[in-house]
Parts: structure tokens; sequence; C-alpha cells
């Protein structure tokens, strides 16, 4: 399946994060998807450039005071006589006012991150904008009619909410090609999230909603990042009652306890009737991920997109997670393999 790759992503290259308590150099590094892209071309995926479809299918998941940060951050940061990285030291929690946006920078990144991992450095933003636009790509190849097509996205984007943004997340990709499906016509789509972490982003623009259904299967927020989210009480609101499914598993959770939740999630799937799929591929579930603590082995992403590929759906990938660098591309690879000899 074609992949598409911007090589713009290295212009997001975060600096530090930080984590449990220490500013540690940022997992979520350019290499990775220099490692996605040799192992995808490798296995015989065609690299494409994004198309650009401006800021409207952004601006139609997205709260505009977000999206005007996102763009602006840094020049403000500037402004201040910053350089650097950017991350928050305050956050709008509990007990304080969620109605007033602060008109400084540092009480806008309070405001819109809900984390202090995921800086924002000079090249952000065009970063971003460039993985959305990939996702984007994506999804007109297969609403275009190809069967699958692949999305190099970096930045990832399922943490994104409708107007925050965290988890290494600034817009979200896999939401955007959901999106992108249903106004071309698709009446129902389904996301289905297998990285490590929910996909509470996702789970948020689509929540009230019933045209897109949104499953996930992460490890549990009981210890695991975004800990406030991706319960399996979480199921929808309004309209959107029944439309999104948590599959939350302990840590420690391989490959035998694994498939069978899959297989639910993917049942989940399947009885919704979707016109199209998209999946929010992180491969950090994989046993020697150094943020995460699933068991999963390199001989079962094959596995896992064949099973993807056994709905049947015409699908997209983004690429989310995966931090064990060395071994990203391979798995990402071994998953889109997977997929194109299991239909
Ligand atoms: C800060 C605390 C924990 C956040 C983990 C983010 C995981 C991101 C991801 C994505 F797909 F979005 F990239 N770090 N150090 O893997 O879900
Ligand atoms: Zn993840």
């Amino acid at each position: 399946m074609k992949a598409v790759y911007s090589p713009l992503h290295a212009r997001h290259d975060g600096g530090m994060e930080l984590h449990r308590g220490e500013l540690v150099p940022c997992f979520e590094m350019p290499s990775r998807a220099d490692y996605i892209r040799d192992a995808v071309t490798a296995a015989g995926h065609g690299l494409t450039a994004p198309r650009d479809f401006g800021l409207a299918p952004i601006l139609a998941l997205h709260d505009a005071g977000l999206v005007e940060f996102l763009r602006s951050a840094f020049d403000q940061w500037k402004a201040v006589g910053k350089d650097g990285f950017m991350l928050p030291s305050g956050f709008a929690a509990r007990s304080m006012r969620q109605d007033v946006i602060p008109p400084g920078v540092n009480g806008k990144l309070g405001y819109y991150a809900f984390d202090a991992g995921t800086p924002i450095v000079e090249g952000t933003w065009d970063a971003a904008y460039a993985s959305a636009q990939c996702a984007l790509t994506a999804a007109a190849l297969v609403a275009e009619g190809e069967r699958a097509a692949y999305a190099l996205c970096r930045p990832p984007g399922h943490h994104a909410a409708k107007a925050a943004y965290g988890g290494y997340c600034f817009l979200n990709n896999a939401a955007l090609a959901a999106q992108y499906l249903r106004d071309q016509g698709r009446a129902t789509v389904a996301v289905l999230d297998v990285d490590y972490h929910h996909g509470n982003g996702t789970q948020d623009i689509f929540y009230d909603r019933a045209d897109v259904l949104t499953v996930s299967v992460h490890g549990t927020p009981e210890t695991e990042y975004p800990f406030f989210r991706g319960f399996a009480d979480e199921t929808g609101t309004g309209a959107g009652v029944g439309f999104n499914r948590n599959f939350p598993l302990p840590r420690g959770t391989d490959w035998d306890s694994y498939r069978g939740v899959l297989d639910t999630a993917l049942r989940v799937v399947a009885d919704f009737k979707p016109d199209a799929l998209v999946i929010a591929l992180g491969v950090d579930t994989y046993e020697n991920d150094p943020i995460s603590a699933f068991k999963l082995k390199a001989e079962h992403y094959p596995l896992i997109g064949a099973a993807i590929a056994r709905l049947g759906l015409p699908t997209v990938f983004t690429q989310e997670g995966g931090y064990a660098v060395a071994e990203i591309g391979t798995n990402v690879a071994a998953v889109l393999t997977g997929f194109e000899q299991g239909q």
C-alpha cells in the first residue's frame, strides 16, 4: 500500500520532556520516522508526498483557539525572550477557571496542554500540520478507491482532543482521516486504536456522535498514561452513547491475553458495519518499548495486520506511538505486510 510521508516531520524535535519527575530527552524523536520510512520502503510500500488540504479540515474538528495557539505559540515564546522548547508549568485543573483564556503565553500553555511531556519547538506547527496532511492524504487515497493506505504521521495524533494537546500529539490525525472519509460519503466510519496508550483525543472528538465508532485497546489508565481517560465505562454521550468502547488491559499483557481482546474489539467494529476503518497504529505494545509494559513480540505484528484485514474494510492507518526506535520500523512494516497478506 502507499505510505504517505513528509520530511517536514523533522522540524519537530522536542528537546526534553518531563517524565516521572525528571527532564529527559524526548522519547518521541525524529529518528522514529526515519526508521519507519526505511522499513516500509524496504517492504515495498511506495512513499508518496502529502497533498495540502489546508486548515479547514483541522478547524472542523479542533477548537480555533487551540489551532491559533499551536500556530503562533513559538512566536509568542520568542516575543517574551525565550528560545528552545516550551513546556507548561501550571494547568487549569479542578478548582481553576476554564472559562478565562489567559492572555500570556505561559498561561495559554497550561490552558491548552494537558501534560508537561509535550514540548513545542520552533518547527512544531509545520510538522504537526504536515502530519495532519499525511493522514488526510491517506484518507483521500482510500476514498478514491485504494483498499488501504498508511500515513507516516509524526508527530502522532491520538491524544489531541478538540481543545487540548498532549501526549506528544497536537492535531488528531486519525480523527481527521475518519472525518475526511465521512465527508467523502462514507456514512459510518470506525476508528480502532491499537496504540499502547488510550486514544483519549479521538474519543473526545467523536464522543457525542453515532456516525463514528471509536474503539481503543490499551494499557489501563489505572497505572498508564493518560491516566484520566480510557476506562471501560466511557461509552459515549448523547447520540454517541454506545459508540465508544474501551478495552483497558493490565501491565504485562502478553499476546495470549491480548489476542482475545483484540478479537473482541474487532467484533465490535464488525458489528457496527462501518463503510471504512481507521487504525490508530502504535507499536509501543512491543515487549522492548521503553515507556510501555505489554509483551508483544515482533512475530505478533503480522497477525495484528491480518486480523484487521479480515474485516474486509477500506482501511487508513495513521502512525501513533512506538519508542523502541531500532525495531519500530520493522514492527510497523510487519503490520502492513500482515494486512496485505491477510486480506
Ligand atoms: C510524560 C509522561 C508520559 C506520555 C506518553 C505519551 C504516549 C504517546 C503515544 C502516541 F501515540 F501518541 F505517540 N509520556 N513523559 O504513544 O500514545
Ligand atoms: Zn502510545
